[in-house]
């Protein structure tokens, strides 16, 4: 009989939490006990799997013992203090935060791109799962770099405010209808209103002029790809959207491609849904993508502005393929190649 794994989910209450919980159920993940973990503020509630009501425990450093595979997604401190923890007790942790996705002792994976770098866990105990923003263009972008390589990407986004969490989800609904009854809208989540508005700021600013989220974009991407001679600059933008981001790529690439060879790339390529058709008015949008696991591409084109130059706008559900399915797709990997043998 197939083994089955004690799994624990650290922020289990959360956005992305719950949906780990869900995709573990959806994807038939070989399960023998789920641990559920949150701050004491959460402890008590029960959350629902495979029929079962499990109590949410309190996380704390005896939180670990026995648990084969710790997936986190509680924010990036409680990740810098209990990965380590959980991963001194024998827990491979899988981490969605962007507390260790730079360190070189820790695998930074997408398993449509590079399944292989999760040998890489060994050394820390810890995985990282690339940030949300990321993961949707490099799962389109690594079949053309690996094609005709890539010399340099202009990227925008379009995120939604779900990636921020339940209490943006609550903004956004809240000043929409305060807005739509003539009432004053409250500001607490973000810095600006992000109701009927577009704000170019997600996350922190850095000394560089950039956000921390379009560094991440920059830095995730070639740590991926294994190659920092890709030049990127990247503008992330939230918009008043629930689930999904939407990214528009200019992509240079380093031998010519035409948008045809492009698209059927990625009509062949792993996790990808081209929705691609002019004269149907038929491209992406976040309100299809949403509850969907895949990564749509679409509005693929020639930038005639450049010699190899391709533009293309790529959604996908931030919450499902953007953080829980893409760590339970690691969890896959590390049950089914490492933690069977
Ligand atoms: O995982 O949308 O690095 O506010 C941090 C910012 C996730 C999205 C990460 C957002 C991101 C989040």
């Amino acid at each position: 009989m197939a083994k089955l794994f004690n799994v624990a989910v650290a922020g289990a209450t959360g956005a992305v939490g719950s949906r780990m919980i869900a995709c573990l159920e959806e994807r038939g993940f070989p399960v023998k006990n789920l641990k559920l973990l949150a701050t004491s503020k959460s402890a008590g509630r029960k959350l629902r799997f495979k029929g079962e009501e499990i109590p949410v425990e309190e996380l704390t450093e005896n939180s670990f013992g026995g648990v084969d595979i710790g997936i986190f997604s509680a924010g990036g401190a409680t990740s810098q203090e209990f990965a380590p923890i959980a991963a001194k007790d024998g827990c491979v942790v899988i981490d969605n935060s962007a507390a260790w996705r730079m360190d070189p002792d820790v695998p930074l994976v997408i398993p449509e791109v590079n399944p292989d770098a999760v040998a890489g866990y060994t050394k820390k105990g810890i995985i990282a799962n690339p940030n949300c923003s990321t993961i949707q263009m490099v799962v389109a972008l690594a079949p053309i770099y690996r094609k005709v390589g890539i010399k340099r990407v202009v990227v925008s986004t379009y995120q939604a405010v779900s990636g921020t969490g339940k209490k943006a989800i609550d903004e956004l609904y809240n000043q929409t209808k305060a807005i739509l009854n003539f009432l004053e809208p409250e500001m607490k989540v973000y810095p600006h209103r992000i109701a009927f508005n577009c704000l170019p700021q997600i996350d922190v600013f850095l000394d560089n002029g950039y956000t921390k989220e379009e560094m991440k974009m920059v830095e995730e991407t070639q740590k991926i790809l294994e190659d920092d001679s890709i030049g990127i600059t990247a503008t992330t933008i939230r918009v008043p959207v629930f689930f999904s981001h939407s990214e528009s790529v200019n992509v240079e690439t380093r031998q010519p491609i035409s948008p045809e060879e492009v698209r059927t790339l990625l009509e062949n390529a792993p996790g990808v849904i081209v929705v691609d058709d002019p004269s149907k008015n038929l491209y992406p949008m976040a309100i299809d993508a949403a509850g969907r696991d895949e990564t749509f591409v679409g509005r693929i084109r020639a930038d005639e502005s450049v010699p190899n130059g391709i533009n293309m706008w790529v959604v996908s559900d931030n919450i499902r393929k953007g953080a829980a399915t893409n760590a339970v797709q690691i969890a896959e990997i590390v049950a089914r190649d490492y933690l069977s043998k």
